[in-house]
């Protein structure tokens, strides 16, 4: 287990994920890795990074597309979090900065109907969580990671985090949030995974599935 971030590791503002803070940062279940896998469940789609857009799109009182350049002159965020793959890897002290989630709905006013939200990325891919969970302090769309353009195997040009539930909720190539009443589940959610998707609780798989 990490020690928390000794004071001058992250630049003043940076937004530090509560799990940061814990004094044991492994999830049940984890281990630590120090390297960073690269998981999906397919290939990386082919992005033409100017052409990237994002949808912001349901129960919405004005939706809306944010092309790339309104998305790169938005007040940006940065956030200290950890990364946990229900596989069973963990991946501490993950420094991301990009557009909060909090900042990007600013857009579009969502209703207030809308409890969940599903996640569209590239080729078809989607997730679901709760609204609360997406607009958590920490949630961002990011596009840097660790000082660096956000790599396209990781991702980019733009990729959500939402640190707090396990990786596979922090959809990669992301290009659409549609704002739901009701929770409809993802491409893994619908195979079995967990609706919400806590990794100190465990949740990796549904019950009712
Ligand atoms: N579009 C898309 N996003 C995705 C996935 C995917 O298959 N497609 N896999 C998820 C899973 S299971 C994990 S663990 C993380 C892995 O991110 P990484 O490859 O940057 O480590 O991406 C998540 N986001
Ligand atoms: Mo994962």
């Amino acid at each position: 287990p990490g020690a928390p971030p000794a004071k001058g590791d992250v630049p003043p503002g940076t937004v530090v994920s509560g799990d940061v803070l814990r004094a044991n940062r492994i999830p049940p279940g984890q281990s630590r890795t120090r390297k960073w896998p690269v998981l999906d469940a397919g290939q990386p789609p082919p992005i033409d990074a100017g052409r990237w857009e994002l949808a912001l799109t349901g129960l919405v009182l004005h939706p809306a597309t944010l092309t790339f350049a309104e998305f790169a002159r938005a007040p940006r965020t940065r956030v200290l979090a950890d990364f946990h793959c229900v596989t069973r890897w963990s991946r501490l002290g993950n420094f991301w900065e990009g557009i909060a989630t909090r900042e990007i709905i600013r857009h579009v006013a969502v209703s207030p109907r809308a409890q969940f939200v599903l996640v569209h990325a590239e080729l078809g891919w989607t997730t679901n969580m709760p609204l609360q969970d997406f607009l958590a302090e920490d949630a961002l769309f990011a596009d840097r990671h660790d000082g660096e353009p956000l790599s396209h195997e990781h991702g980019g040009p733009v990729r959500l985090v939402v640190p707090h539930l396990y990786a596979w909720k922090s959809a990669k190539w992301v290009r659409a949030v549609e704002f739901l009443e009701h929770d409809r589940p993802g491409y893994w959610e619908q195979g079995g995974y967990h609706l919400r998707g806590d990794p100190w609780r465990e949740q990796r798989h549904r019950e009712d599935v």
